[in-house]
């Protein structure tokens, strides 16, 4: 019965390296001159992304796990995020887009062989639960929602699919609805998920005062209001550091967006349309969410508050893996892994709801929250500083929730994202909250 338990585990591992292969593959079947080129000093060419998932794949299954010779041990080097910043990728000798295709896929062939052989059960944190192809598995799916970060910048289109999405409920246009979160205390992070990174570990009692916080990610149609308000000409929103970035970037309503003729256009993978006023807000960076909830009177959540209003289940007193419970996301639960590269309308998911009420906290855009990415109590790095240790501090903020284009694979109420307060290239959108009052507490 336990071999039967690690066969089906194997499988599943063998279904999720195909599957997130699939999707780099797709990504990067275009011309070479499209996978080379540097879209934006912000991102590395699609074929560096490419390579590096393999080579990935290559140090931590392969070397780490099945004690295989490096293949490549050259190209380590070029490879390494930390070595070489993005901005400078491009001047690499980095493998062309049919060497790496080839080179990752000689790695692969290898990796499944480890995954045949190796004991899943033993003691090796590594190789328990199949943690180390979890670790590649999210990783591969991290890089591909980079990847497509970079395909929207690089203006190529084709990759809008059409519908798939369930729409909007009517009353939820502007997503102007609060849910309460009573005072207490809840268990932040995680002990029990067996592919949860090392920054979500271990499992805290965070005890919080009673709160309120947004039924929905805040729609464009609100954000639209605080843009002709005048927002991003009034300091009283900004911090001082907002008011640089502000001056610096000449912002003034969030990326991709444009006016014509009393109108909000977007321009996203190659294609312009009227701004979808009953989405989720995405394309903005943490200074814009921070301003406009002031503008509105609010703030943004701590990463505390956020969690415990999507996956904590007061009645059962245990947290869930998702708002609804621990069951899979299914299409009709939340918008996740890129089925119409858009955020679904503000109250499409109802059935998707914590069990405090807030819809769409999986799913559709990243949220920031006003946490810095800061270790948790007992926090232990694991299997390697440089995810995330090397990251903790205040120079990035944690977003939650996981986008449309984000995997199922790679999205859970524990998982953390992090960037800098500037970045808005990214799928990243919010929602506010306030503190209850004495008298609501
Ligand atoms: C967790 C998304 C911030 O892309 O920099 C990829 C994930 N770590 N390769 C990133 C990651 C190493 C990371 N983020
Ligand atoms: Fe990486």
């Amino acid at each position: 019965e336990r071999d039967e338990g690690e066969r089906d585990v194997k499988e599943r591992i063998a279904a999720g390296l195909a599957a997130v292969r699939d999707r780099s593959l797709a990504y990067t079947d275009a011309d070479d001159d499209l996978l080379v080129r540097q879209h934006s000093p912000l991102m590395s060419p699609l074929v560096w992304d490419l390579a590096h998932v393999g080579n990935y794949e290559e140090l931590w299954v392969l070397r780490e796990t099945g004690g295989i010779t490096p293949l490549r041990p050259e190209i380590d080097d070029l490879y390494d995020a930390f070595k070489h910043p993005r901005r400078d990728r491009p001047s690499l000798p980095i493998l062309g887009p049919e060497e790496a295709r080839r080179y990752i896929s000689g790695v692969r062939g290898r990796v499944l062989d480890v995954l045949d052989a190796v004991d899943l059960d033993g003691p090796d944190p590594l190789r328990r639960d199949g943690f180390v192809f979890g670790l590649v598995i999210q990783h591969e799916h991290q890089h591909d929602e980079t990847m497509l970060a970079t395909l929207q910048l690089s203006g190529r289109p084709g990759l809008v699919a059409e519908g798939g999405l369930p729409p909007g409920r009517a009353g939820a246009p502007t997503g102007a609805e609060e849910v309460f979160v009573p005072g207490g205390p809840f268990l932040m992070g995680t002990d029990l998920l067996p592919w949860a990174y090392d920054n979500e570990r271990p499992a805290h009692r965070v005890d919080l005062p009673a709160y309120w916080i947004d039924r929905f990610p805040v729609s464009n149609g609100a954000y639209a209001a605080f843009v002709e308000d005048g927002g991003y000409g009034d300091p009283r929103w900004w911090t001082a550091e907002g008011r640089r970035w502000l001056r610096s970037s000449g912002a003034f309503a969030p990326l991709f967006w444009t006016r014509d003729g009393g109108t909000w256009w977007r321009t996203r993978f190659g294609r312009t349309e009227p701004v979808p006023m009953d989405e989720p807000v995405q394309h903005v960076c943490w200074y814009e969410a921070d301003a406009y909830a002031r503008w509105a009177g609010r703030r943004l959540p701590t990463e505390a508050e956020w969690e415990k209003a999507c996956g904590w289940d007061p009645e059962a007193g245990r947290a869930r893996k998702y708002p609804w419970g621990d069951g899979d996301p299914g299409p009709g639960r939340a918008n996740l892994g890129h089925r119409a590269a858009r955020p679904a309308p503000v109250g499409a998911y109802p059935a998707g709801a914590s069990a405090y009420g807030a819809e769409q906290m999986i799913g559709e855009v990243w949220e920031w929250t006003s946490s810095h990415f800061l270790p948790y109590p007992g926090f232990r790095s694991f299997p390697y500083p440089e995810y995330s240790e090397v990251f903790f501090g205040r120079d990035h903020r944690v977003l939650r929730g996981g986008s449309w284009a984000a995997d199922p694979a790679a999205v859970r109420t524990t998982f953390r994202n992090w960037d800098y307060p500037v970045r808005r290239q990214i799928f990243s959108g919010f929602r506010c909250a306030r503190s209850a009052s004495r008298e609501e507490a």
